[in-house]
């Protein structure tokens, strides 16, 4: 292979790995803890009995119990309890534009029932602009997660818990999750050891300025979220690996600090002198390529 084709494949897998390695910082949960905006997300009230309908959700074809108790719950007192097909109860949330959240749920379905958890991102005027769904049958407790970057126009978020199927179709519901861009399994924060670390925040503010401001950014932000979590537990599981990610992640904070530290002139001098110094550096490999060719 010629050199100035090492070069720029050198250069482009530099740049692959420091973009990203800065996805990566992407793991870190915010300044504040988030809230959880699904209101009795584990259908706990009202703290009376089973026959009384859980409290924020709206039901459709519901009949008493309309909740059930241990064993059939996955924390807490009830869980949500659909056994008529095409029962289900919703909810609707306010969600921020341009925001990733996490979306989470346990459902658990019998044999005759299929269980569908549902999420619509909406716009004010009712349209949906994102769905995530999920259906399965004849199962115990199983956890679903998401991770969903809401669009410029979002609006709410309509949460779907339904049950369909002939017989004696039963499915329950229980723990939901809708809260902002939060991983408490984050190998940023585990690798440097302390959240409140000065090159985590370095990397929070490049996410938060440069990544969640545009499409391309949060396309990463979100394809992140979705494959970190176990990446995050194997570090965590393996202590030896925490120092080589804090090495590893070093050309990620240095071009951070850059990125964040500089005013958009000086952003524009120094992308214009790396441009000429590697084309200066091709070009100059190119004709050694060619006089040694010619020498031959
Ligand atoms: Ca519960």
């Amino acid at each position: 292979m010629r050199r100035s084709s090492v070069l720029v494949l050198t250069s482009v897998t530099l740049l692959a790995i420091v973009l990203v390695l800065v996805s990566a910082s992407l793991a870190q949960p915010p300044a504040s803890a988030a809230a959880n905006l699904v209101q009795n997300p584990g259908f706990e009230l009202p703290a009376t009995t089973e026959h009384d309908p859980p409290s924020n959700w709206t039901a459709y074809l519901v009949t008493d119990p309309e909740r059930d108790v241990s064993p059939n719950v996955h924390s807490g007192t009830y869980s949500a309890y659909l056994h008529n097909n095409g029962a289900n109860y919703t909810q609707v949330n306010t969600v921020a534009v341009s925001t990733i959240y996490k979306f989470e749920a346990y459902s658990m379905a019998n044999a005759a029932a299929t269980e569908i958890i549902r999420i619509d991102i909406r716009a004010a005027n009712g349209t949906i602009l994102d769905t995530h769904t999920w259906s399965g049958t004849n199962h115990g407790w199983e956890r679903k997660l998401r991770y969903i970057t809401t669009s410029s126009d979002a609006w709410d978020a309509l949460i779907t818990l339904k049950v369909t199927g002939g017989g004696s179709p039963e499915a329950w519901f229980d723990d939901l999750v809708l809260e902002e861009k939060v991983s408490t399994s984050c190998f940023i924060a585990t690798a440097a050891h302390s959240p409140s670390d000065p090159s985590v925040q370095t990397l929070r503010d490049f996410r938060d300025r440069y990544l969640v401001t545009n499409p391309v950014g949060r396309a990463l932000v979100s394809a992140y979220y979705a494959v970190a979590p176990p990446i995050a537990a194997f570090i965590d599981e393996h202590p030896a690996l925490k120092p080589v990610v804090r090495v590893a992640l070093m050309p990620a904070v240095a071009v951070s600090t850059v990125v964040l530290s500089t005013t958009l002139v000086q952003k524009l001098a120094m992308l214009g002198g790396l441009t000429l110094v590697f084309s200066a550096t091709a070009v100059w490999l190119r004709r050694r390529a060619v006089r040694e060719k010619v020498r031959v």
